[in-house]
């Protein structure tokens, strides 16, 4: 625990899960250096076949004791990269556990909204693109479809007051993620990021959105699939019925 006037989010860690990323990886990392000099970064690649590991491995060599990164055997979804990268983190004592792609939608320049939302009491906080001041760049008129549609989907279901529930930006208390029972988290693609704030909100703790902007990747591919649609169709329903059933009997959760 910090001491009374510390600040949370002086020992941060970025996480930054990679598949295929050695064009974006190295803009990345500089960028977060520029923007926040004293967070650690964890890269969380899974076995890359273009050498993204490889690269990682040297970036973190010119900046040891800031850069660190974890090689994962094959591509598991971004889900597992993430729970990985938390108990990681968590193992090693760092208080706030921020969630950032590798492909530079989420800007470091951006960072301090997030870390000092946090700071300032959220247990968990969301850059969001789906409140005032918040906005997208460059995405297909499919996916921003979808993204509306998904989120406006777990909204109702989940009865949640959080309006951009899928993003991927997010900046967690470590006591968020203590409480949560990661172990039992088992969602892919953007399904994990509902599950996350499902739990998050079901277990009291407050979630905070702060606006950014998001700007689809320049360089890279995405990984994004639509084979994990269904999954979050029926995982969201289930959730919100349960905690639906849950309030009706009175538990607490
Ligand atoms: N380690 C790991 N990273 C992944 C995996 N899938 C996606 N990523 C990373 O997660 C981030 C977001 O993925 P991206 O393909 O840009 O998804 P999109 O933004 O939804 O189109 C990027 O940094 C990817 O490299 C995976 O299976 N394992
Ligand atoms: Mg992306």
């Amino acid at each position: 625990m910090s001491e009374a006037g510390d600040r949370p989010s002086q020992r941060t860690l970025v996480i930054i899960p990679t598949y295929n990323e050695r064009e974006n990886l190295p803009l990345i990392l500089g960028r977060v250096q520029v923007a926040q000099p004293d967070v650690h970064v964890l890269v969380v690649d899974d076995g890359s076949p273009d050498g993204t590991g490889e690269l990682a491995d040297e970036l973190a060599l010119a900046d040891p004791d800031r850069v660190h990164v974890m090689h994962r055997t094959s591509k598991a979804g971004l889900g597992a990269a993430y729970l990985a990268g938390f108990a990681w983190g968590l193992g090693r004592g760092y208080t706030v556990l921020v969630e950032m792609d590798a492909d530079g939608s989420h800007a470091p320049e951006e960072l301090y909204r997030l870390l000092d939302a946090v700071d300032r009491g959220a247990d968990l906080s969301i850059g969001s693109r789906y409140i005032d001041g918040g906005t997208v760049r460059n995405w297909p008129r499919r996916r921003k479809i979808l993204s509306k549609t998904a989120n406006g989907y777990a909204r109702v279901m989940l009865g949640v007051k959080i309006d951009d529930i899928t993003a991927g930006y997010r900046a967690y208390r470590r006591e968020v993620l203590e409480k949560i029972e990661l172990a039992t988290v088992d969602s892919k693609g953007y399904c994990f990021q509902i599950e996350m704030s499902w739990r998050t909100v079901s277990a009291g703790f407050s979630v905070v959105e702060v606006p950014i902007t998001f700007t689809e990747r320049e360089l890279g591919k995405s990984k994004m699939s639509g084979s994990n649609i269904r999954e979050a169709i029926v995982n969201v329903a289930a959730w919100g019925i349960r905690g639906r059933l849950d309030r009706a009997r009175g538990v607490a959760r």
